[in-house]
């Protein structure tokens, strides 16, 4: 073990020599893009993209992320970039992997490993393309998707989707005499692909990027199907000030709203330790305009169901075994 690993203070006094080490200098996401101030999303794309390196190719569906960085005639992306429809960022990235795969057998492509990266957003990837998705992942491709999901449609105007938590308000669901916002809990999309058996998930958010990064590389390292699901703030569609997107992805992981782990062959690990009294979802809800409307009742509730999804990931924590053993047999 180094001295750093030893005594992780002097890893933050000595930040401006360990630092260059452990994030590379090379960018494949420029500046000069459009996102809004503050988007979680771009610096999200930023780190996955560094952490991927120059040989990958990513597939990108409709949303945010196309919209601010490709307006004609320029472009944020130093890497290989097909934007497609909003439903088949996940098919595409699919086809992506067949192609390479044969041209390298044909001779026609160099003989290196060549990443082929999917994103999108929640309602790209949670709603609209999670056929596309399924399909992908069961077909054992080698890929990776990545979907960065900040918690509604916000390219179109802050919609709610599949990724939207209860009780918040978006234009879709607004929060008003009739309802009190979102009336239905957030999907699990990360649990989701661990039920299709891949050889590794994880959750991440850019206010851990190193954390973050590290489960990309790992990702990008696995010979079969891999997902992430990235947690990202948005200030506009979660009506925060901007300078608070960092805060409210280590507030979440605090709370315990979204915790950060990663599943290798159905074995659970937790990547960022959480302290064990949990601070109170107040404190997450409270700087967001979209929970401004919550009653101490609803704050209630929603401190139960995070009580119980906490508890349900720690037993599995504790007890879920690798079935490494149990993978599906390719070319049988
Ligand atoms: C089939 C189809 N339906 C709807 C749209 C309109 N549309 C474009 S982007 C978008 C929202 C994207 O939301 P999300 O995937 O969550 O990504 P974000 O913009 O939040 O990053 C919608 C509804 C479309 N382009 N294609």
């Amino acid at each position: 073990m180094n001295t750093a690993m030893k005594n992780p203070k002097s890893i933050i006094e000595n930040f401006e020599i360990y630092a260059p080490k452990l994030v590379s200098k090379e960018e494949f996401f420029v500046g000069g893009h459009r996102a809004c101030q503050g988007c979680g999303e771009a610096l999200a794309i930023r780190l996955m993209c560094k952490a991927l390196g120059k040989d990958t190719v990513i597939t990108n569906a409709t949303g945010c992320m196309e919209v601010i960085s490709s307006l004609y005639p320029t472009t944020a992306w130093k890497l290989p970039w097909i934007h497609v429809a909003f439903p088949n960022s996940a098919a595409v990235g699919s086809g992506v992997e067949a192609g390479l795969t044969a041209l390298r057998r044909k001779g026609k492509v160099a003989d290196r490993r060549i990443k082929s990266v999917a994103i999108g957003g929640d309602g790209g990837t949670m709603d609209i393309g999670f056929q596309a998705l399924s399909g992908a992942m069961e077909r054992g491709h080698d890929m990776l998707y990545v979907c960065f999901d900040n918690e509604a449609y916000m390219n179109t105007g802050i919609q709610r989707s599949s990724g939207t938590p209860f009780l918040a308000a978006t234009t879709t669901a607004p929060a008003g005499k009739k309802i009190p916002g979102n009336q239905v809990w957030k999907k699990n999309l990360a649990e989701i692909m661990v039920a299709h058996n891949l050889p590794y998930v994880a959750t991440a958010t850019p206010s851990y990027p190193i954390d973050f990064m590290n489960k990309v590389k790992k990702a990008r390292q696995v010979k079969g199907p891999s997902y992430i699901h990235c947690f990202v703030a948005c200030p506009t569609g979660w009506r925060s000030t901007s300078e608070t997107c960092i805060k409210m992805g280590r507030l979440a992981l605090e709370t315990g709203i979204f915790p950060l782990y990663e599943v290798e062959d159905g074995k659970y690990r937790l990547t960022v330790e959480v302290p064990e009294k949990r601070r109170p979802v107040q404190d997450y809800l409270k700087g967001q305009g979209r929970f401004r409307h919550l009653t101490p009742d609803q704050i209630r509730v929603i401190q139960e169901r995070v009580d119980i999804e906490w508890e349900a990931l720690m037993i599995k924590v504790k007890h879920s075994k690798s079935r490494e053993s149990l993978r599906a047999p390719r070319g049988v």
